[in-house]
């Protein structure tokens, strides 16, 4: 019987892990600040058919509207209430787009602000996305309804009232994140609003959320709330499928509280991952990819079956949250296509591509004086329309990195090299590497000033096959570079340190 207990809350524990993808996929993509009608015409036309198993959407819900500076995009992290209407759209338009993407079967993860509300300072009116009135001087939230009851300050010790220090467990989950009115989550009422937002979102067919800020949430509140939510919606999912949870802590060490208490309860976003693999394709401190050998774990990551992955986020592209300056971006588009092609090529983690927008970047003494810029809008604040060129790139300001072809080549690459382990690792001692996934993929990557030029063991059966960076398979025929193995599973790869990009990919769905 006892084991029987056991064998549950493991199951259960383990199945919050799971991203419950549809189809074998593997990768998710955070379509930062887009509209839900946009999302779901790129849910059919483009994200079903190229293979991404989900998308991380922006926070839905209703959400205080600033005008100093002019809607910043992080307007969005200062909830109003839990109904549905968003600078995205609508509930209509969310339930619309939820529907088209799970039908095409690719999962929508939501982006959940459940730590606070809007800041202290957030006035009082209808300035919301939903118009509903709220007074956060004294932290009314009619639409929830939440009030003064409902927050943590009389758990705050510091004069501020923020969170000045955080080597302090108490002030970093008890005081204000950045100003912002931090809700009392020991309290069964609180916990069952937020619950019952989430349960919502579920019935409408989501498959799971990135919780925000949880460093500053106990953990044991957490638990407590994940546990009461409903399984995934059985129109898409089997029944019985528990929501994936992804729970955003910063752990670049040095903090008491760590990404380990949260591990137990969901997957955790693994900052080091992108502050260090910046690091390495930079060749900061003397890094090299041939260290790259014994990446994950032996980095002093978490475990690969908690991690969730990524080489930039919304914050750190644009200096906020955490990094720092190492940070690979669509903004170094060499290096970060290189760095997003490595780390969907190596198993660790459960990967998530960014998919971001342009702004006008002011740097006033090495800091961006813009980063608070939002998504591309009309004059009246609302956010334009993703429009696709004829050559598959989007327009007005949208970067659209995964529908770059190297990236989005990649996302069926990991599809395709699933469960396959990591072999036949080969390095130059610098920063040439290579290495395949069992019999179905192999990757080489130069990042050294001078050529590659070198035969290697694939893996992969003999055959001719097409690089999916410079190219890709197309009917018959391959648009890039052909690679030939032979029956020995030798191939001869020529790599320029001058190529658009030095690095070249193959796996078992490119053969010709
Ligand atoms: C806005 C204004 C504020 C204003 C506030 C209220 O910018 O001036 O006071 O409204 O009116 C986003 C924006 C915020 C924005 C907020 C609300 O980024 O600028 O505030 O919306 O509109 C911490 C949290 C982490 C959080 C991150 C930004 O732990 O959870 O700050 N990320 C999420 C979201 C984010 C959002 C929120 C949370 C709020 O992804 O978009 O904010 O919903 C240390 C700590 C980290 C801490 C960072 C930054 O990091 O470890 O936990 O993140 O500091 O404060 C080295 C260290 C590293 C350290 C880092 C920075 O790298 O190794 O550990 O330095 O010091």
């Amino acid at each position: 019987m006892k084991l029987l207990i056991l064998v549950a809350l493991f199951g259960l524990s383990v199945a919050q892990h799971n991203p419950q993808y549809k189809h074998g996929r593997t990768s998710i993509v955070h379509l930062f600040e887009w509209r839900w009608a946009d999302i779901a015409e790129e849910c059919e036309r483009y994200l079903a058919p190229n293979g991404f198993g989900g998308i991380q959407i922006s926070p839905p819900n209703d959400h205080i509207i600033l005008n100093d500076p002019w809607r910043p995009w992080y307007q969005r992290y200062q909830p109003i209430g839990y109904n549905l209407c968003s600078r995205s759209g609508s509930e209509a338009e969310l339930k619309d787009m939820i529907t088209r993407c799970n039908n095409v079967g690719v999962n929508i993860y939501v982006d959940v602000v459940i730590n606070h509300m809007c800041g202290a300072g957030g006035g009082a009116g209808t300035h919301s996305s939903c118009g509903s009135y709220f007074n956060a001087n004294n932290k009314d939230f009619p639409t929830v309804p939440y009030s003064a009851w409902d927050f943590n300050d009389g758990k705050c010790y510091t004069g501020s009232g923020n969170i000045d220090n955080y080597n302090d467990i108490n002030q970093v989950r008890n005081c204000r994140l950045v100003g912002l009115l931090d809700l009392a989550l020991e309290k069964d009422y609180a916990r069952s609003k937020v619950v019952d937002f989430m349960n919502k979102l579920i019935d409408l067919g989501v498959a799971g959320f990135r919780v925000d800020a949880c460093k500053h949430m106990w953990p044991g509140d957490l638990q407590v709330m994940y546990g009461k939510l409903k399984d995934l919606n059985t129109k898409w999912f089997s029944s019985g499928s528990r929501p994936f949870i992804y729970q955003e802590v910063i752990d670049l060490g040095g903090e008491p509280i760590t990404a380990s208490e949260y591990t137990g309860l969901g997957r955790v976003t693994e900052f080091k991952y992108g502050a260090k693999l910046g690091t390495v394709f930079r060749k900061w401190n003397n890094e090299k990819l041939r260290y790259l050998v014994n990446w994950g774990e032996g980095w002093g990551m978490m475990s690969s079956g908690n991690a969730l992955v990524f080489v930039d986020n919304h914050d750190n592209q644009r200096g906020h949250g955490a990094g720092g300056a190492s940070i690979l971006t669509f903004w170094d588009p060499r290096l970060y296509k290189m760095a997003v092609g490595f780390m969907l090529a190596h198993p660790y983690g459960v990967t998530r591509v960014m998919s971001s927008f342009r702004w006008d970047r002011n740097f006033v003494n090495g800091v961006d004086k813009n980063d608070w810029i939002g998504p591309p809008s009309y004059s009246d604040g609302s956010t334009k329309p993703v429009p696709i060129n004829p050559d598959s790139t989007c327009g007005d300001g949208w970067v659209c990195e995964h529908r770059w072809r190297q990236i989005r080549n990649m996302v069926i690459f990991r599809n395709v090299v699933e469960g396959q382990q990591l072999s036949l690792w080969w390095d130059n001692g610098n920063n040439q590497i290579a290495f395949s996934r069992g019999d179905r993929g192999f990757i080489v990557i130069n990042n050294d000033d001078w050529d590659l030029d070198e035969t290697l063991n694939t893996g992969l059966p003999n055959g001719t096959y097409c690089d999916v960076i410079s190219g890709q398979k197309e009917g018959t025929s391959c648009t890039g570079k052909q690679v030939t193995v032979g029956g020995d599973g030798r191939a001869h790869f020529k790599i320029s340190s001058q190529e658009e990009d030095p690095f070249v990919a193959i796996h078992i769905n490119t053969k010709l």
